[in-house]
């Protein structure tokens, strides 16, 4: 059984930080229906869901993944890169408390959990406008001792490394290769987002399935071709305040 910690979509949604798209109106009934039909399918992926009560003044609340990175040993609360969301990670230790060693990352360093991507005993930080050297050098400094390499990656064109890369299959990534340089994870096996697809690297991994967003129906074939089960979920209100399926939710084992 894992858990998922998520939080209900703001109802100050429509005032979301937005930094690559255009601001567009965000219908608050229908992201909440569809932020509820993907607690549901993370349910049916045998996750135990653990709703947090809604945030009213933090637009960007419902994207808990930028407030901590679990790892098996400890949690690690971020720092949002965005004024704007900061206070969000203190209700979200107060949930991860019952689970995890909390560690927290300290000024002047920036992180959001959207920038970090941990395959085994590789986290990968993403240099975003939102994650700076400051962050993975305070992770480096409190990982190593457990056995974890940290490394610094690019990241250009998108919001967060999470944008242009995520795990699909337990040794293989799918990559935006305009976005981030394919070639820094070493020995992991790489699928390519279909070329007219760019936002299409967002997904995420359960163990019985990929959560994935509908609208990518050529990458969606690459990866199907590659092996990997696909479950679709809905989240175009969402994506309209820059959020995928990985950032609605911290995902992680007992
Ligand atoms: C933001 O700009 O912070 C939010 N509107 C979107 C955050 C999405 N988070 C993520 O991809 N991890």
């Amino acid at each position: 059984m894992l858990i998922a910690i998520t939080r209900e979509v703001s109802s100050s949604i429509a005032d979301c930080e937005l930094s690559r798209i255009e601001r567009q109106p965000i219908d608050l009934n229908t992201a909440r229906r569809q932020h509820t039909a993907y607690e549901e399918t993370l349910e049916a992926f045998r996750c135990l869901v653990h709703h947090l009560h809604e945030e009213p003044d933090l637009p960007d609340s419902v994207f808990i993944e930028d407030t901590a990175v679990v790892l098996d040993e400890l949690a690690v609360i971020t720092r949002p890169g965005a004024e704007s969301r900061r206070a969000e990670t203190e209700s979200a230790a107060e949930a991860l408390k019952p689970f995890r060693e909390l560690y927290f990352i300290e000024p002047p360093a920036l992180l959001d959990g959207g920038d970090v991507l941990v395959t085994g005993k590789n986290v990968y930080v993403g240099l975003s406008s939102r994650t700076n050297p400051e962050a993975a050098a305070q992770l480096r400094e409190k990982l190593k001792p457990l056995g974890y390499e940290v490394k610094e990656v690019m990241v250009a064109g998108c919001l967060h490394l999470k944008s242009a890369v995520t795990r699909v299959l337990p040794e293989t990534l799918l990559v935006n290769p305009q976005w981030v340089d394919p070639g820094v994870f070493k020995g992991m096996r790489i699928i390519e987002v279909a070329p007219q697809e760019p936002m299409a690297a967002n997904a995420l991994m359960l163990p019985d399935t990929v959560i994935y967003t509908g609208g990518f129906p050529r990458t969606a074939e690459k990866l199907e071709a590659e092996g990997a089960c696909l479950t679709p979920v809905d989240l175009s209100e969402l994506r309209k305040a820059e959020g995928g399926v990985t950032c609605c939710s911290l995902v992680f084992g007992r």
